[in-house]
């Protein structure tokens, strides 16, 4: 099982989309194993988005992320990192896919609604900047055994 982390961003927040979206990773078959709602301090989004520092929009991203409170969520799944990517779709909404979260709901290059890991690396970076240690949990919900096939001890 692999764990990644998730921001409904403000954009989602202010539009009444959160519901919307947590329904999609749920009925996908992901589980929640950790989630807060937040104004994400500067430092933090700073923190978050160091990897592009010293690119063109990432002063705009930071004072985005921080105009107004996000959904901070870790969910957990086998393939869980690439699921979420697929399901969020193309980084702008204008691009995105239909029938994925950013093609349904988004047509912005900046208001792109959801954040998502994009590796393990960058996951288990993210999970720890937004969860302190005890904060995720873990639990076995009981749908699980038809979610996946557990008929060999683990999930398929
Ligand atoms: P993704 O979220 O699809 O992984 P990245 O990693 O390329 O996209 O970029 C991180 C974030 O930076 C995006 N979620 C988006 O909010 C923002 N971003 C990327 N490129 C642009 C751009 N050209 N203009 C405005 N914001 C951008």
């Amino acid at each position: 099982m692999e764990r990644t982390l998730i921001i409904f961003k403000p954009d989602a927040v202010q539009r009444g989309l959160c519901g919307e979206i947590l329904s999609r990773f749920e009925k996908k078959g992901l589980q929640i194993a950790g989630m807060k709602f937040m104004k994400i301090p500067r430092e933090l989004a700073e923190t978050h988005y160091a990897p592009h520092k010293g690119k063109p929009f990432y002063d705009g991203l930071v004072r985005f992320m921080t105009s107004s409170p996000v959904v901070v969520v870790a969910f957990e799944g086998k393939g869980a990192i690439e699921i979420s990517r697929k399901m969020m779709g193309a980084t702008f909404g204008f691009k995105a896919e239909a029938g994925t979260i950013r093609g349904d709901y988004g047509v912005s290059s900046a208001f792109n609604l959801i954040h998502g890991s994009d590796s393990p690396e960058s996951a288990q970076r993210e999970l720890g900047l937004f969860f302190k240690s005890g904060e995720l949990v873990d639990w076995t919900p009981t749908m699980q055994s038809w979610v996946y096939d557990m008929s060999k001890g683990s999930p398929e």
